[in-house]
């Protein structure tokens, strides 16, 4: 470390990167993340400064909620002056959830906000851990005549540095954990860092960072299927206090066209309730009106997700919601790709 070197910091939420084995009895346990520096001593030969910070209770992400996701942009904000760039240790899980919120929760930011965890404990010796970490401090840490090289949220793990909020973890086996489907990687770790500058996205003007912490939580996420039954569409329609529905869709978009279907989701609408379609497909857009199973909905007036992520669509339902925009408003800014979320 030499003076004028970046300023990480690493905030620990909790995860399974967050274990050590203790060696005389063979389990795994959470340690204090102060010690950190202790325990991989390779971070003091990263040319950056590394400070530490940990929620109070760290927890599996599986635990994740809003409140969480509030605390953490809020650590974000207090630290921001001070550090260079932030790297976020949280379990894998629900890191796509929460990192597809932080983007859309830190506005303006201009700086690195890198999440990270691991398949196995760092303390295990066939960790992936300390790599995935290590990574993501250097990934940090770039900068370009003393400005921060990437400045977005991003989810680094196995070797490749994703735009968030377009991420989906699809393995709870392997270590290449998540992928993202609709959009190329930012960076790729092999021998050398190499940075997919086209790919990253540029704020236009170094505003100050503004965060929102008014996530609207009353919402819904419907994966429909072949046989799903009018009696349970009819329910789940009807619940009270919802304020916004993501129907996890057919293809590019397409739905049963039966009656009954269309009846109720019409009621839905007219009560001013924003219904967005979201593709079940991992790769691939939604495009309505492409199939006639897809008409009706375009003609209802239902938002098109086009290719965003279940995970940012839900992040970003509960971001649009709590700002309170009108209804026009809201259908065009949920089309609109916010913080790189979706294709223009
Ligand atoms: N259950 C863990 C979590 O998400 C899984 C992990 O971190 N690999 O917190």
């Amino acid at each position: 470390m030499a003076k004028g070197d970046p300023k990480i910091v690493l905030i620990y939420t909790g995860g399974t990167i967050g274990m050590i084995k203790d060696f005389k009895t063979g389990s795994l346990r959470s340690f204090n993340f102060k010690d950190l520096l202790k325990h991989i001593p390779e971070l003091h030969l990263l040319d950056c400064e590394i400070s530490t910070h940990s929620f109070a209770m760290p927890i599996d992400s599986s635990n994740m909620k809003p409140t969480y996701w509030a605390e953490l942009a809020l650590t974000i904000k207090e630290k921001y002056s001070t550090y260079d760039g932030f790297v976020i240790l949280h379990g894998s899980d629900t890191m796509s959830y929460t990192a597809s919120a932080l983007s859309f929760m830190l506005e303006n930011l201009c700086k690195p906000v890198i999440f990270t965890g691991s398949q196995l404990p760092i303390g295990d010796l066939r960790t992936d851990a300390k790599e995935n970490l290590i990574t993501s401090i250097q990934l940090a840490s770039l900068q370009d005549n003393g400005a921060p090289v990437i400045k977005e949220v991003g989810l680094y793990f196995e070797y490749k540095l994703y735009r968030a909020n377009r991420t989906t973890k699809i393995n709870a086996e392997h270590f290449e954990a998540f992928a993202s489907l609709n959009y190329p990687a930012l960076a790729i770790s092999g021998v050398h860092l190499e940075v997919n500058y086209s790919a990253l996205l540029l704020p236009k003007t170094e505003n100050e960072l503004v965060v929102h912490l008014d996530l609207e939580d009353n919402i819904l996420l419907i994966k429909m299927f072949p046989g799903i039954t009018e009696k349970t569409i009819r329910h789940l329609f009807s619940l009270e206090g919802t304020r916004g529905v993501i129907l996890e869709t057919y293809g590019s978009g397409n739905l049963t066209t039966e009656d009954w279907f269309i009846e109720a989701l019409q009621k839905l609408i007219d009560q001013g309730i924003p219904v967005v379609n979201v593709t079940q497909c991992s790769g691939g857009s939604v495009a309505m009106g492409h199939y006639e199973t897809s008409v009706a909905l375009k003609k209802m007036g239902v938002i098109s997700g086009k290719d965003i992520t279940t995970e940012a669509a839900i992040a970003k339902l509960m971001y649009l919601l709590g700002r309170n925009e009108s209804k026009t408003n809201f259908k065009t800014l949920f089309e609109l790709p916010l913080r790189g979320e979706m294709d223009a």
